[in-house]
């Protein structure tokens, strides 16, 4: 009976087709859950299948509700038939990214030379922008430990997002990349603090410098805002903290009271002010930055 069970096991790793997964699921022969997205507008199909699934009728034991489970995490409005999902997809060259145009850049690929990737600032205001990103927090569930959804009604939050822009057919098409939000804290007298919340760079393209790109280009449109005081970050997990290393560290070399001569000195109020006034950054962050930078000068 047991080793006969044991067929009805399955990685949900490997099930999904997404290729990520969350634990075992126990109940099913050849279980195969199909999570679909379009690139750009994120149109989902959800479908579970397996060749055979065991009964409390005849295994005394009932399969676990993946189904279920997965339905909790799911895109509102996913659709489970194929031709539906195949026609999302000839929609999904319609597709347009929401909100103002904060920054373009390029990242040269070895086999497709040189792509374009643009981002974007958008909020609930933007049409189609609340369900789309109903479907994109989705994917914090299948990519971050510890993640949770937001109540994206909340007019503090900002949203920047990041979009591949391509050409094909003689058609222009966007793919989303990657996104955080960032939630807007109030700071006595008259400030704010905006505080990043979540980021995800999508698997295919982390590496390739898009969180480096994105990091930047928040702190960019926030230095032009008198009101923020500085950027911080809640509960940031360690690869967040390397990359907000690298980013900040690259922003502040540039600063005079950074200069190699100023960093023998010590950490000073100049940095601090300097790196808050000119870049938004953070006391506790510039030290950090100050410590990374006189360590490299130091043999
Ligand atoms: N180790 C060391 N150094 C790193 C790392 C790690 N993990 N990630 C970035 N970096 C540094 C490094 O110097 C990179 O330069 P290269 O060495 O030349 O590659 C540089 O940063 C730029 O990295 P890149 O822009 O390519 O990073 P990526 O686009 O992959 O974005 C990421 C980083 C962590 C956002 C992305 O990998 C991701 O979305 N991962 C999964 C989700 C996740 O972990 N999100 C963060 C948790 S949420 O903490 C959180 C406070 C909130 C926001």
């Amino acid at each position: 009976m047991e080793k006969k069970l044991a067929e009805y096991k399955c990685d949900t790793n490997e099930a999904v087709c997404l290729k990520l997964g969350i634990e075992v699921a126990f109940g099913y022969k050849g279980l195969q859950i199909q999570l679909y997205y379009t690139a750009g507008n994120l149109s989902t199909l959800f479908k579970v299948k397996y060749s055979s699934k065991v009964t409390e009728k005849f295994d005394c034991v009932e399969a676990d509700d993946i189904e279920g489970k997965i339905r909790e995490i799911s895109p509102a409005g996913f659709t489970s038939n194929t031709d539906d999902f195949i026609s999302l997809l000839d929609k999904d060259a319609n597709f347009k990214p929401f909100g103002t145009l904060l920054h373009t850049y390029t990242v040269h690929n070895e086999e497709a030379g040189e792509l374009t990737y643009q981002i974007y600032k958008a909020d609930m205001t933007c049409a189609g922008f609340h369900e789309y990103h109903e479907r994109l927090q989705t994917f914090l569930m299948w990519f971050i430990e510890t993640a949770s959804f937001i109540d994206a009604d909340d007019d503090h939050w900002d949203f920047f997002l990041i979009f591949e822009k391509y050409n094909k057919d003689g058609e222009t098409l966007y793919a989303t990349v990657g996104y955080m939000t960032a939630y807007n804290y109030y700071v006595y007298p008259d400030k704010t603090r905006p505080r990043v919340s979540q980021m995800l760079i999508l698997p295919p393209y982390q590496g390739e410098g898009h969180g480096a790109q994105l990091l930047e280009s928040v702190h960019r449109f926030y230095c032009n805002l008198p009101k923020v005081q500085d950027i911080t970050a809640e509960d940031p997990s360690e690869n967040y903290v390397k990359l907000r290393d690298y980013v900040l560290t690259k922003l502040c070399q540039s600063l005079p009271s950074y200069a190699s001569d100023k960093l023998q000195l010590g950490f000073s109020e100049d940095m601090v002010k300097e790196a808050r006034d000119k870049l938004k950054v953070n006391k506790k962050h510039a030290r950090r930055v100050y410590e990374i930078l006189r360590l490299r000068t130091t043999d």
